[in-house]
């Protein structure tokens, strides 16, 4: 039965939006789904809105009317300050001040493992853990934390932000046998995180039930996510697959692989 009476779900036409699309529908009787880009036509119990998450006013009118905001829209890599600022700082806080207006109760938002990227894998942090960002990217993902974290203490809007691992069909690299989250997981990850009651500002980190973790989610047990999911079947196949590598390079060293280990990225383009 749907609980929701209308969800906005931004980014839909990504890589995890479409999946969203797909898995929440059962939980709201209106899906609102938005992205800058071009998405499938709108189906049953669908609306479509093409915007630029930086356009404000589009923003303010997308957001009339939802319970709840699933915001995966943004930049997903590393990219120039400019188109970083643009869809992931002003574009959330659009959304943030959307929701303030017009009283959506709960932002589910995508945050990134490079949001601490730089914290060694062999600390084992959890979501006390200090922002470490390693890009450009990983900041825009902690200034929306923080933006979270100021919109529910200052305004009672609640957040859940969900420090995603590495979110494709299957693990591509050694890496991500501990940093893997399958498409199902995520689908139910975010799902509790709509479903959970009282979650004032949570961060969750974004895994499945890995053999392998460079994070510990105890503080995030209140959503009630178990993941079904595990990268270790692939680990033989990758193994064989990919050199053993320098115990010692940054990418190896820290959570946000090659993100803490590349350089700055307008120096590079
Ligand atoms: P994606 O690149 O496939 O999807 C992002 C979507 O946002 C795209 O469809 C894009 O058109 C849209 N978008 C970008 N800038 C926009 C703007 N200014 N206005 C409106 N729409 C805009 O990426 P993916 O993998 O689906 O990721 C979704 C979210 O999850 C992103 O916020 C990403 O940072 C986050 N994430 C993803 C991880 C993964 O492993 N897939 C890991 C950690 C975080
Ligand atoms: C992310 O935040 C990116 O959106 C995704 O493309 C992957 O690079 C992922 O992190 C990762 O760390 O594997």
């Amino acid at each position: 039965m749907a609980r929701f009476e209308r969800l906005l779900i931004t980014g839909a036409a990504g890589r995890l939006g479409t999946v969203l699309r797909r898995e929440l529908a059962p939980l709201a009787a209106h899906l609102r789904l938005s992205d800058m880009a071009e998405m499938a036509p709108a189906g049953e119990r669908e609306e479509i809105v093409q915007c630029d998450l930086a356009d404000k006013d589009a923003v303010m009118e997308m957001t009339r009317d939802v319970d709840a905001v699933v915001h995966f829209g943004g930049v997903a890599l590393e990219g120039t300050f400019d188109a970083i600022l643009s869809g992931n700082i002003v574009g959330s806080y659009n959304i943030y001040e959307g929701c303030r207006k017009n009283g959506v109760a709960r932002i589910v938002y995508a945050s990134s493992n490079h949001a601490v990227g730089f914290h060694p894998r062999n600390a084992v942090i959890d979501a006390t853990a200090a922002h470490r960002p390693d890009s450009i990217y990983g900041l825009s993902k902690c200034f929306v934390e923080d933006l979270g974290r100021y919109y529910f203490d200052k305004f009672g809007v609640e957040t859940v932000a969900l420090r995603i691992g590495s979110s494709f069909p299957e693990p591509m690299d050694r890496r991500m046998l501990a940093t893997w989250l399958s498409f199902a997981d995520c689908a139910e990850l975010v799902r509790r995180s709509l479903i959970a009651s009282g979650v004032g500002f949570t961060v969750s980190y974004g895994s499945s039930a890995n053999k392998e973790q460079f994070w510990d989610n105890r503080h995030a047990a209140h959503l009630g996510y178990e993941p079904k999911d595990s990268a270790e079947g692939f680990r033989e196949k990758l193994e064989a697959e990919t050199p053993l590598p320098d115990p010692h390079d940054p990418a190896v060293v820290c959570v946000g692989g090659s993100f803490a280990a590349s350089g700055h990225f307008e120096d590079e383009t």
